[in-house]
């Protein structure tokens, strides 16, 4: 009897061994069979009663064997599942796909505002001119009809190049026009977009850096009323066909006439008199006939040409199109801020 029971826990330590458990299930069942608590050989080892002394050792050692050699291959087993299925995951994937989702980037809403008003002037026939940021004082102010004493070239309100009286960070996108003008012959039609610089106080209304487009359109015999229809044109295709302008006079150094253009707004937005200070109107862009000193400083026959000219904040415009209340908000580079303008032109 007792080389029976031997012999059965032997037999079973080789049913162990030879197990092959094909999924998780098949290991759990094995694991209940072998390890749980009520495995087949908690019954063997109670048999110790009925072995004879002598021999009651090795009974015991055995059913020990048996019980170690079922953790044993469990846990060979449970790792060996657990690469395969780590294999099988990895085996499915495809490692050129592009990662998901995919976070697009959005336009910064001076882009988005800058980029709409150029393809506007783009479709009547402008061309974008671009030219550096940092500008010899000539360029920026002496073309531009601003005589030396002029308060804008003070250093309280332009940044000059350190240690220098001729160098200085544009204060207006004229600087372009004016080196446009000097190195080619009309007609000239361009539209000159960019950054700019003033020494000003920042506030949620001003930054001492900011965003202008200018236009700038000289041929013989271009009048003011050209320019009235142009800016008529511009408005109506940024504000919508219905859109009221008014023109009203104004005084550029580089302009003469010069006008300023309002649109109408209405009261509806009006809540505390800032929009448009109760009138109704909202001032948009300054504008005027090029001065005939501009067009000689820069080497154009005033007595054969003439031209209009014209410029806007982008910032401002922006400002109105998003009802936004701060122009800090532009140059803050705040995600939370920038992730609004997903997905708008
Ligand atoms: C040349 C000759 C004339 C450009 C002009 C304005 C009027 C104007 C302001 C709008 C808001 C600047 O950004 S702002 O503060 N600009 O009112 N700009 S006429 O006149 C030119 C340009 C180039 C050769």
């Amino acid at each position: 009897m007792s080389s029976d029971i031997f012999d059965k826990v032997k037999n079973l330590i080789q049913e162990i061994e030879a197990s092959k458990p094909a999924d998780a299930e098949e290991l759990e069942a094995f694991r209940l069979r072998y390890l749980g608590t009520k495995n087949i050989l908690k019954p063997l080892m109670a048999e110790i009663r009925n072995i004879p002394n002598e021999q009651k050792k090795d009974y015991g050692q055995l059913v020990n064997q048996a019980k170690q050699t079922a953790e044993a291959v469990f846990e060979r087993l449970q790792t060996a599942l657990e690469q395969a299925a780590d294999q099988a995951a990895f085996d499915g994937l495809d490692l050129t796909a592009p990662p998901y989702p995919q976070e697009l980037g959005s336009r910064h809403p001076v882009s988005i505002a800058m980029n709409r008003i150029v393809s506007i002037f783009e479709r009547i026939g402008f061309s974008v001119a671009e030219e550096r940021e940092i500008e010899d004082d000539w360029h920026n102010f002496t073309a531009m009809n601003t005589p030396e004493d002029h308060p804008a070239r003070d250093m309280q309100d332009t940044y000059y190049v350190k240690d220098s009286v001729e160098y200085l960070l544009r204060t207006h996108t004229s600087s372009v026009q004016s080196r446009v003008m000097t190195s080619q012959k009309p007609p000239i039609r361009i539209i000159a977009p960019g950054r700019v610089y003033r020494n000003e106080t920042i506030s949620a209304r001003s930054h001492c850096q900011f965003h202008q487009v200018e236009g700038l359109y000289i041929d013989e015999g271009v009048s003011f009323a050209d320019m009235k229809q142009t800016l008529l044109l511009f408005a109506q295709a940024m504000y919508g066909p219905d859109v009221k302008i008014r023109l009203r006079p104004s005084y550029f150094p580089f302009t003469e006439p010069s006008a300023e253009m309002d649109v109408y707004w209405g009261l509806e937005s009006e809540v505390d008199y800032r929009i448009t200070k109760g009138t109704g109107w909202l001032e948009i862009l300054g504008c005027g006939m090029v001065d005939p000193n501009v067009l000689e400083n820069c080497g154009i026959d005033p007595e054969k040409y003439s031209g209009f000219a014209f410029g806007m904040g982008i910032e401002r415009q922006a400002m109105l199109a998003y009802n936004l209340p701060d122009i800090r908000l532009f140059f803050e580079n705040d995600v939370r801020f920038l992730k609004q303008f997903k997905g708008a032109f």
